[in-house]
């Protein structure tokens, strides 16, 4: 541990910087971080007591639900209702967008998450984690959200992080003061500080990337892939192949040591146009934080944070990291359009 900071310290130190600060952003992440606990005390227990296998239930992706994700996505749906700052949420998991039960205090935020994301990875005990994107309601407080208060591109993002449930538990944000990473201490309960204005490398020696749909990508990705495979690349040498298939512990292990995690389209059936990623509770927050600690991300084509969804659920193709890497994807791409 560099500095003995919690995460609360560090809350406040950044509300005082903003004037007219009203304290509602900090008692918002005060209700994620306690959220973010009770999760990974579950996650943590998870093959001593009866929380592992499938409800039974298809959710809104076509996907079956795990019980994790689902107690998961409870606990944030019921505390963060209750943080009186909130006008709506919206998760992975639900269909629509989340109301604050009536009688409840509202606010001017809106938070969309993905409550556990690497849920298949549950039963075998690699890691997985939460990512939250948090935004402000454009439409005035009192009337009623519309479509378009959530449907924000991430530019318009507030802040925008992960927790990490790894071999320790982790909370990565950004409110766009840089990103800062901070350690659950078990003994105390407590996130401390441990990684203070993180910066990704300009490059890196890994790429990620399920390589196994290889058969169904288009020529520009394997040109793509193949650059990352030769010795005829910035370093000379064939880069590491790294792919745990749980974002943010992909995401998270490219941020410190640099790289690049790709989840291009592919054709394979049913065929992914748009790859697999949600843009909006998955790769808008992401790029938020790769942004702000000095690296870029793409759909290939453009930036995913100018990207304005239509579609809470919609996906897109990403590409994610260090500048060198991420550039060279893009020059690669406007080669083949
Ligand atoms: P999930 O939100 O249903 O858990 O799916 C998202 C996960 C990501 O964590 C990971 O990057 C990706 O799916 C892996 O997909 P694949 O198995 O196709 O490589
Ligand atoms: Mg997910």
């Amino acid at each position: 541990m560099t500095q003995q900071i919690t995460v609360t310290e560090h809350l406040l130190l950044h509300q005082k910087q903003i004037p007219g600060a009203t304290g509602q952003f900090t008692h918002l992440f005060n209700e994620l971080i306690l959220s973010a606990k009770i999760i990974s005390r579950e996650v943590n227990k998870a093959g001593l007591v009866d929380v592992l296998g499938f409800t039974g239930e298809i959710n809104v992706q076509g996907e079956e639900v795990k019980k994790l994700d689902e107690y998961a996505n409870r606990i944030l749906i019921h505390r963060m209702a209750r943080s009186g700052v909130l006008c709506a949420m919206a998760s992975e998991e639900n269909a629509d967008i989340i109301e604050i039960p009536h009688g409840l205090p509202q606010g001017g935020y809106i938070i969309i998450f993905d409550p556990l994301d690497g849920s298949s990875n549950i039963d075998v005990n690699v890691n997985i984690g939460t990512i939250f994107s948090i935004h402000r309601r454009k439409s005035k407080i009192g009337t009623p959200v519309q479509a378009t208060d959530v449907l924000q591109a991430g530019d318009e993002q507030v802040a925008a992080g992960y927790i990490l449930y790894g071999s320790s538990t982790m909370l990565v944000f950004t409110t766009g003061d840089g990103v800062h990473g901070f350690t659950l201490d078990p003994g105390v309960g407590e996130f401390l500080l441990s990684h203070p204005n993180i910066k990704v490398p300009d490059t890196g020696k890994i790429y990620s990337v399920n390589e196994g749909y290889w058969p169904f990508w288009s020529e520009a990705t394997k040109k793509v892939v193949n650059y990352f495979k030769s010795t005829d690349n910035i370093h000379g040498k064939p880069y590491s192949l790294r792919y745990i298939g749980s974002l943010v512990a992909d995401f998270h292990r490219n941020l410190i040591y640099g790289g690049v995690f790709m989840y291009p389209a592919d054709h394979r059936d049913p065929a992914k146009p748009k790859g697999k990623l949600r843009l909006m509770c998955e790769a808008a927050p992401m790029a938020m934080l790769i942004e702000q600690a000095g690296g870029k991300a793409t759909d290939g084509n453009q930036r995913i944070m100018e990207i304005e969804p239509d579609d809470l659920h919609q996906r897109v193709p990403l590409f994610i990291g260090s500048r060198h890497e991420v550039d060279t994807i893009s020059a690669i791409y406007k080669e083949h359009n």
